[in-house]
């Protein structure tokens, strides 16, 4: 199947992403990049069940993955999501989060408890800071979005395939139903996609995940991006030996300002103090001029 490279989100992708919440891209990743990202998760995999790090049938996550391996630095600036990301979010971000996950098959038991229910494996959620993203009117305003990206089938139901409750990032989608609390059925989207699909979406909708009781282990990628402006989570500065090697675009989305290699906050003696990160100058920020070659829009949504 095709990739196709879009200049942003179309008309039809913008209405979703800002109804629902989501867009997912078909093909987002061709056959070789697939094939290349699972060896790395496996080899990744292995060398933790050898440290005996984990065990075969649980789950394991690594994070902050761009410094794992030069191709999953590289899915930081991924060409057919890039433009998507800029459009929805704007070109002032960095990556907040990232990580790569297995999911080993579970035991029918895992599909006991209600879908994302309190005490299931994984509950309904939606990402963001201990004591929460500030609210207005109840609403988490716009601060991020990931993009997964998913190497594995999820096409069948309870694959364990992420499941998003939409439209929920904008108004509360909780029912009570038999004497329970639960996110309304009509709301609940199980993303059962094929290998290569990637799914852009605001991190303020709740999701969870459906048990793994297919045999396939599912893995996938997330990369979180988010206005500069917010502290990262999974990183203070990236390894200088890392930093070194990114190019302009890679180094503004790993959160650094400028070359990254002197201290570019606070040291201006004649505005104390200054933050490039609130003030960027040029050199900081080059997603924008690489946005506006684009058309892309000089603001995030809301
Ligand atoms: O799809 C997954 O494995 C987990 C997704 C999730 O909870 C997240 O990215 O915050």
């Amino acid at each position: 199947m095709k990739q196709i490279f879009q200049n942003g989100l179309s008309a039809n992708q913008r209405l979703q992403f800002d109804d629902d919440g989501f867009v997912l891209i078909e093909n987002a990743l061709g056959a070789s990049e697939i094939d290349n990202l699972v060896s790395i998760a496996d080899r990744l995999h292995q060398e933790h069940l050898q440290r005996g790090c984990c065990t075969p049938d649980e789950p394991f996550q690594m994070r902050d993955i761009p410094r794992l391996d030069k191709a999953f630095l590289e899915m930081v600036t991924h060409p057919i999501m890039l433009p998507l990301i800029v459009d929805a979010i704007g070109f002032n971000i960095q990556i907040r989060t990232s990580h790569m996950d297995v999911r080993p098959p579970q035991s029918p038991e895992a599909g006991e408890k209600g879908l994302g229910a309190k005490d299931s494996f994984f509950p309904w959620h939606s990402d963001g800071p201990n004591f929460g993203w500030p609210q207005i009117n109840g609403q988490i305003p716009f601060m991020e979005v990931k993009v997964g990206y998913y190497l594995t089938d999820l096409a069948e139901h309870n694959s364990g395939a992420i499941c998003v409750a939409r439209g929920s990032h904008r108004e509360s989608v909780w029912i009570e139903r038999d004497g329970e609390t639960i996110v309304d059925p009509d709301r609940v989207y199980e993303v059962n996609v094929r290998p290569g699909t990637a799914m852009l979406w605001r991190t303020a909708l709740l999701h969870c995940l459906t048990p793994n009781l297919s045999p396939l282990t599912r893995k996938c990628l997330y990369f979180g991006y988010t206005h500069r402006w917010v502290r990262p989570s999974d990183y203070m500065h990236q390894p200088p030996e890392l930093i070194e090697n990114c190019n302009p675009i890679q180094r503004q989305l790993l959160g650094e300002l400028g070359t990254g290699k002197a201290n570019y906050v606070g040291d201006d003696p004649s505005i104390q103090p200054v933050s490039r990160f609130w003030r960027p100058e040029e050199e900081d920020i080059p997603l924008k001029a690489w946005a506006e070659d684009r058309g892309l829009p000089q603001k995030s949504s809301s």
